[in-house]
Formats: structure tokens, C-alpha cells, sequence
């Protein structure tokens, strides 16, 4: 057993953790027809209550900010009544969870909401809809500076209704080529005000959206998760290193529960960022590091005994293994992820 994922940790005054593995946020499509958890949502988190910290499947703060079928909101009555189930049977297990408050921007489609998608920049992405061939991206809208502010307000609403929910905190998804991410990076963003151009001007609105949620729920119940390497719907650059590099000694000055990685495979490196990901980002960032990316228990461990992160989330493993944080303890094999495992909620 890997010892060093086993310790009690202590990210602040407000958030403990019983280990250091976390389960890292996995869409799975399954709310009802009304973005609300369902009953075999509740049961499917419970069951994996074992890890240090749950962080939800993306979950959208508003409805343009859609982009899959079925995937759970955080902006009605009825939808925060059902996040209150999974947060309620997470706890009687004595775990802890965080929802992963979402926008996708340009990878938004009006089936789910009839109207416009917005996005930093009026530059869209080929493709379509995974599962949903008909369903062709659109070229999106660039977002007024009205639009922002609206944006920027619907995030922090998003987490007040996530601690009303019963939430422990949130994790700000700005990774992935999703919303936030799309400001950071010159392929998608190529405004010319005061939200484009310079690595300030970039940073501005990932900045606003995490101010604006830290005034509302407080910092320490606050995670954001970026993708420096771009890598998923989403063009990199050279010059999107200077970006994160004005981003993260920004984030220095604040506080935060933790920085979580957004990659698939940590050993990708990327030349514009001298290395992997997290390996960057720990480079820069001061604070609670959480790394991701293909790594079992064994070579996650061995990371954090490094120093190269503080937490180790866990993906796919834990949609094919709900005991994963128990087989880790116990020291037995660990099943094998299947894609064909996402039709079902075990
Ligand atoms: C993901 N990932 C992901 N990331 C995120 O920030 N929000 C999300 O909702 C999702 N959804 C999602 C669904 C599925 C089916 C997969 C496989 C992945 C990425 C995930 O959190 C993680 O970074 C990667 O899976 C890499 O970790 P593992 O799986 O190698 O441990
Ligand atoms: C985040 C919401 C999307 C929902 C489904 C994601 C399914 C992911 C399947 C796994 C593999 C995708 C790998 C993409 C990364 C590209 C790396 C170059």
C-alpha cells in the first residue's frame, strides 16, 4: 500500500481530507431530462465516498453553457434538491465533494437551449456533438463585455447554489478548451478590448469568475482546474505561455483550496511549457497542487514523494473500480477501465 496516499491532510483551516486520492470529475450524461441528479446518481457517488475528495462531473452553471446530452445543472430548484441527495448520502459515508461548475463556451449547441453560444471569440471548432453526429457546431458569438459580466455573476450564483446543495466546495472548471480556458489560449480568444491581447487581458475573465466565487463561498471551499497544455478542442501556441505564467503568479496572491491539473496523460510534455503539465504548474504555483493523467496509485505515489503534486486524482479507474480507494489499501488488482463502461452507472 502506498503509504503517503493514506495520510490525513489539511489544506486549510476549513478542508481536511481523510487521504490524498481524490476522484477526478467524470461527465457521464446521465441526469434526467431536467439536468437533475438521479437516484442512481445518488447511489453511483455514494458508493465512492471512500475518496479524500469527490469532484463532481462538470456541472453547468446556466443553460447555454451546455454542450453534452444529460449533463447536470446547478441553476434550478429542482436540480439543487437533487445535488442535495448525492451530497447528503456522500456524507452519512463520511466523504466529501465538490461540484465542478461548468461552461463549455464555443463547444455549447442550441439543441439543448435554443439560442446563442458565446464564446471569447466568434471562432468555432470542427466537429460535432460526441454521440450526436447531426448536431454540427456552430460558429459562436463573441461574448459584449455585458455578456461577461453576466457570466461572471452566473458563476458565483452557481456556487451559492452548490453549498445550498450541500456541496463542501466548488472546483472551477477552466480546463479542457471549455469557457474559461478558451479566454487563455490565442486560438480561440483574439479580442482586441480589455479581455484579449495581453497575457493580463487574457487572464481577466478566468481572474473575475474565481474573484467572484471566492467572494461568495469563500477560498478555501475553491478549486480550479486548468489545462495550460493545450490538448482537447483547442489549438496551442507559443504565446499561450505567457498567459498562464501572468495567471498563476496572479493566483499566488490568492486563496484557494487547490490548483488540479486538467490532462488526460501527465507524461505529455509540451514545449512551449518546458515539460508536463503539472510539472509546470507546480513550478509556478505556490499552493495545494492536485495531479492527474493516466497515473495508478503506485506511480502517483511516487509523485507526490516527489514533491511533483500534493493529491493525486484518479479518473477512469474509479468508473471501472467504485472500491478503488479500498483495493488501493488492501493491495488488490485493479479492474481495468472499458470504454464500454459508460453506458451504465455502477
Ligand atoms: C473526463 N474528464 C473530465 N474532466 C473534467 O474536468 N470534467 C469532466 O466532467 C470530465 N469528464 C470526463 C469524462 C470521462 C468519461 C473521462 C474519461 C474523462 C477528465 C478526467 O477528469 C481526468 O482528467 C482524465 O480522465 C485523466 O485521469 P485518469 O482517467 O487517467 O485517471
Ligand atoms: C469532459 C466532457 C466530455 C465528455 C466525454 C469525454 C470522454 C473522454 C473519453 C476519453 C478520451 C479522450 C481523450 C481526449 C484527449 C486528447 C488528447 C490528445
Amino acid at each position: 500500500m502506498p503509504q503517503v496516499l493514506f495520510d490525513d491532510v489539511k489544506l486549510n483551516d476549513t478542508l481536511s481530507l481523510k487521504n490524498r486520492i481524490l476522484m477526478a470529475p467524470l461527465t457521464r450524461c446521465m441526469a434526467d431530462d431536467n439536468l437533475v441528479p438521479t437516484d442512481d446518481m445518488v447511489k453511483y457517488y455514494a458508493r465512492r465516498a471512500e475518496a479524500g475528495l469527490i469532484i463532481s462531473e462538470a456541472t453547468i452553471i446556466r443553460p447555454d453553457a451546455q454542450g453534452y446530452p444529460n449533463t447536470p445543472g446547478l441553476f434550478t430548484s429542482a436540480q439543487i434538491a437533487g445535488w442535495k441527495k448525492v451530497t447528503d448520502a456522500v456524507h452519512a459515508n463520511g466523504g466529501k465533494i465538490f461540484a465542478q461548475l461548468w461552461h463549455v463556451g464555443r463547444v455549447a449547441h442550441p439543441h439543448f437551449f435554443g439560442g446563442d453560444v458565446l464564446a471569447p471569440s466568434a471562432i468555432g471548432i470542427e466537429g460535432s456533438v460526441p454521440r450526436m453526429r447531426e448536431l454540427t457546431y456552430q460558429t459562436p458569438k463573441a461574448a459584449t463585455t455585458e455578456d461577461i459580466a453576466q457570466l461572471v455573476a452566473d458563476y458565483a450564483k452557481a456556487a451559492e447554489n452548490a453549498i445550498e446543495a450541500g456541496f463542501d466546495g466548488v472546483e472551477i472548471h477552466g480546463a479542457n478548451g471549455y469557457l474559461i480556458d478558451q479566454f487563455l489560449h490565442y486560438a480561440s480568444n483574439q479580442r482586441t478590448d480589455e479581455y484579449g491581447e495581453t497575457p493580463e487581458n487574457m487572464s481577466r475573465f478566468a481572474l473575475q469568475v474565481t474573484d467572484a466565487v471566492i467572494a461568495s463561498i469563500g477560498g478555501e471551499r475553491v478549486g480550479l482546474r486548468l489545462s495550460p497544455g493545450a490538448y482537447f478542442n483547442m489549438e496551442g501556441d507559443q504565446r499561450d505561455r505567457a498567459v498562464f505564467d501572468y495567471l498563476l503568479s496572479a493566483l499566488n496572491n490568492r486563496t484557494l483550496a487547490y490548483v488540479h491539473v486538467g490532462i488526460f496523460d501527465d507524461s505529455m510534455e509540451f514545449d512551449y511549457l518546458g515539460g508536463s503539465a503539472s510539472a509546470y504548474l507546480r513550478s509556478l504555483y505556490k499552493g495545494t497542487l492536485v495531479g492527474v493523467g493516466s497515473y495508478t496509485a503506485e506511480s502517483g505515489a511516487e509523485a507526490i514523494e516527489k514533491q511533483q503534486f500534493d493529491l493525486l486524482a484518479i479518473g477512469r479507474p474509479f468508473i471501472a473500480n467504485p472500491d478503488y480507494v479500498e483495493k488501493v489499501r488492501k493491495g488488490q488488482a485493479i479492474k481495468a477501465y472499458d470504454e464500454s463502461m459508460l453506458a451504465t452507472l455502477e
